[in-house]
């Protein structure tokens, strides 16, 4: 299965870094030589080699939640990706830059997982993910899913509408933003042992975004729990946004009245902005959005403004002036 993309797609999000994990590797080497941190290295390195720990191997104790039932109401005009391809071509930075991530993603424990719910609420708490589950509507929506770095998919997520967690949590009517931010475990997510990346990873959207219907968060996939290296066991999906705003493995919802700075936009404003919808006509600095390659064998393929979704979501930008809303 060709995998590898042509150079010009060849990961600008990496590009957009000053080193990769290679350059990590060879300065952990020096530091080795150098002797001083010999205590945290024995981990360091195992963490890059190892099989998953006991504790990540146990079966998913959602599992019998799906499959859950297809929502009608968002029709796709394109072939589902095969499984194989979107659970084998990931971005999940935490465990490394290349898109072969699934098999270090595995050693991501999922229980227990605490979420936490927080910020401007009327009052803050915490619940397991099994008891977050068990109070959701779960069901199966197909979107498509088009990364900034112009590929696309076209994806079965379960999961639920990210308003029923918003009502969960009941926010205070000041609450202008919901910022949500992944899990932090550099020994299990060798990635994060990359300093120079501002972790752990954080999005944010607007309240109206949040709440409007599309807003979903995904638990599963292909009528399945989410596999590890596609976000389990919670992910936004946003599917009018760039790929990059739908955050993986979320412990936390804070909502907050300041526009939270995301991963990306902290590491480079100019090229990943806080809005990121997707729009043909507006290039990325280093390349153009105009098409998309669909993975799998679909060709190139005209993106679409909104990636196809300005029915549902075109009107959140109305009156919104001086903001960069397509980067
Ligand atoms: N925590 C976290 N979430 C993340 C990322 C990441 O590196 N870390 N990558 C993003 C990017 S760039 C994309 S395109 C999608 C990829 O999702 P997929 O692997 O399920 O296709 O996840 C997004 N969510
Ligand atoms: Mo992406």
């Amino acid at each position: 299965m060709l995998l590898k993309s042509p150079k010009g797609w060849e990961l600008p999000d990496s590009a957009a870094t000053p080193e990769n994990f290679f350059h990590d590797r060879r300065r952990l080497a020096k530091l080795i030589a150098a002797g001083p941190v010999l205590a945290a290295m024995p981990a360091l390195l195992a963490s890059c080699e190892e099989a998953p720990p006991r504790t990540a191997q146990l079966p998913d104790p959602s599992a019998s939640l799906y499959p859950v039932k297809r929502n009608p109401r968002y029709v796709i005009d394109r072939k589902l990706t095969t499984e194989a391809m979107a659970t084998g071509y990931n971005n999940y930075y935490e465990f490394g830059s290349s898109k072969n991530i699934s098999a270090k993603a595995q050693r991501l424990s999922l229980r227990p997982w605490i979420v936490k719910i927080d910020g401007l609420v009327e009052k803050p708490f915490e619940i397991a993910i099994d008891d977050l589950l068990a109070k959701m509507p779960l069901e199966e929506r197909v979107y498509r899913h088009r990364c900034v770095e112009a590929w696309s998919m076209t994806v079965p997520w379960s999961g639920f509408a990210l308003k029923s967690l918003v009502d969960l949590a009941r926010p205070l009517s000041k609450a202008r933003y919901l910022k949500m931010t992944s899990f932090q475990d550099p020994e299990t997510a060798p990635g994060q042992k990359a300093s120079w990346y501002p972790w752990p990873y954080v999005e944010g959207l607007t309240l109206a975004e949040a709440t409007n219907e599309l807003a979903f968060i995904a638990t599963g996939i292909y009528g399945k729990p989410m596999p590890k290296q596609n976000g389990a066991p919670l992910r936004l999906a946003v599917p009018w946004k760039y790929g990059f705003k739908s955050t993986k493995g979320i412990v936390r919802f804070e909502f907050t009245d300041k526009r939270p700075v995301s991963f990306w936009e902290e590491i480079q404003a100019r090229e990943y902005g806080f809005w990121a919808n997707v729009n043909p006509a507006v290039s990325h600095p280093r390349w153009s959005q105009a098409t998309e390659r669909v993975l799998g064998g679909g060709g190139r393929v005209p993106t679409q403004i909104y990636n196809g979704y300005g029915e549902f979501v075109a009107d959140l930008y109305d009156g919104i002036k001086g903001e960069n809303l397509f980067m």
